[in-house]
């Protein structure tokens, strides 16, 4: 644990206790037997990766899910000792990277199998079959493919750990294509234990089937946005399976108050002329921290108030109108809670016409971390800080 100094007036800070709460509140609907990979691939969905992988640990997660060796290599870089799991598609001339350090990666075609053999390494890989159930993106979707893979798999160099497949549309209330997924899964799962005698884990579910389906849940579940204390959509929002908590809050402060008369333009383009005499203020925030450009006309926070952005946002800054004047070094919240009013990771999701995955994630290196546990600062991450 660190605590980075930086010298910017915008931060986001986490609060590992939503984590460590939500991992809980997960962990009581699930039978005693299944386990949780904490997916915090993406740098942990913008919130940080090594924190979170942490904060998960802690509260009982069984390993961690990512989706690049890269992602993997910096866990064990930190000292994380847990099962990691890598769900994308690794170069077979990297899997001795993965023997190394003891990481495991996923199969699912005969001939990268083929080619990882050829590669020079001690002991054994460990892998995970990915078998696509509808999905259509990444796995073993017949019986012939998974006998072919399975024979290619019986080597000395090759150790089968588990099989999982994902859904495309857990989060949905018309579950007929979910459980269609479901059924293919089973279909190979047959066919896998009539070929293969030994244990394996079994995992199928994501946020969105755990929680709405711990009973049919195997030895595992995959447990990422739900985590991070929000729901996977807004059908499954208003089923609320489990309480969350958001861990995510983003904020900055004012850096420049001005008076404008009437008629004055604002930002590029001038695309915002004053209507009236208004107080406007300037944020040190824009398009490269992944304030995005199409986030103009959203609102913001300031002491428990919202307030427009007014034209366009810079690469850096860009401008509110405020009700009133405001003291410089005035904090600005642009997610999170102030006083009674609060600007969700939906309400953004929503204005930008997309999902609340995408918020976190787009949040970009710029922007400083810091975590917060049991309301206490104790670590800051600045990917900017140039000390040691
Ligand atoms: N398992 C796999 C294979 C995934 O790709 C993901 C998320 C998860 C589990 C966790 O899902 P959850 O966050 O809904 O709990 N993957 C992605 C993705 O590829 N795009 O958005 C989410």
């Amino acid at each position: 644990m660190s605590i980075e100094t930086f010298y910017r007036d915008s931060w986001v800070e986490i609060r590992l206790d939503a984590i460590k709460e939500n991992m809980k509140q997960l962990q009581k609907t699930l039978d005693d037997k299944t386990g949780i990979y904490a997916v915090v691939k993406a740098n942990a969905y913008g919130h940080g990766d090594v924190q979170v992988a942490q904060a998960a640990l802690e509260s009982g997660a069984y390993g961690l899910a990512v989706s690049l060796l890269d992602e993997a290599l910096i866990l064990r870089e930190a000292g994380v000792e847990a099962p990691i799991l890598v769900m994308g598609w690794v170069r077979p001339e990297d899997a001795p990277v993965a023997v190394k350090y003891n990481i495991t990666l996923t199969a699912f075609q005969t001939e990268w199998v083929e080619s990882v053999k050829n590669q020079s390494y001690e002991g054994a890989l460990s892998l995970h079959l990915k078998w696509d159930s509808g999905m259509g993106r990444i796995g073993v979707r017949t019986k012939e493919e998974l006998h072919e893979l399975l024979l290619s798999c019986q080597d000395e160099k090759i150790q089968i750990d588990g099989i999982f497949t994902h859904f495309a549309t857990a989060d949905e209330l018309d579950l007929s294509y979910f459980h269609k997924q479901q059924e293919r899964f089973e279909i190979l799962l047959e066919e896998f234990n009539r070929h293969w005698n030994e244990d394996v884990e079994i995992h199928t579910g994501n946020s969105a089937a755990s929680m709405r389906f711990p009973e049919k849940m195997h030895h595992v579940v995959r447990f990422g946005i739900s985590m991070y204390g929000l729901y996977p959509s807004t059908d499954v929002k208003a089923l609320e399976p489990i309480p969350l908590q958001p861990a995510f809050s983003l904020h900055s402060k004012l850096i420049h108050v001005k008076k404008l008369p009437k008629g004055e333009s604002i930002s590029y383009g001038a695309t915002y002329t004053t209507s009236s005499e208004e107080w406007i203020g300037t944020v040190p925030l824009g398009y490269a921290d992944g304030w995005i450009r199409k986030l103009q006309g959203m609102e913001v926070l300031v002491e428990g108030k919202r307030m427009p952005i007014v034209g366009r946002i810079c690469m850096d800054q860009f401008m509110v109108r405020l009700d009133q004047p405001y003291p410089v070094g005035t904090k600005v919240t642009l997610i999170g809670k102030q006083m009674d009013q609060e600007i969700t990771i939906d309400e953004i999701a929503d204005y930008l016409d997309t999902i609340n995955y995408e918020i976190p994630c787009m949040i970009s290196y710029r922007v400083p971390r810091i975590y917060v546990k049991d309301k206490n600062i104790i670590e800051v991450d600045n990917s900017l800080s140039v000390e040691d």
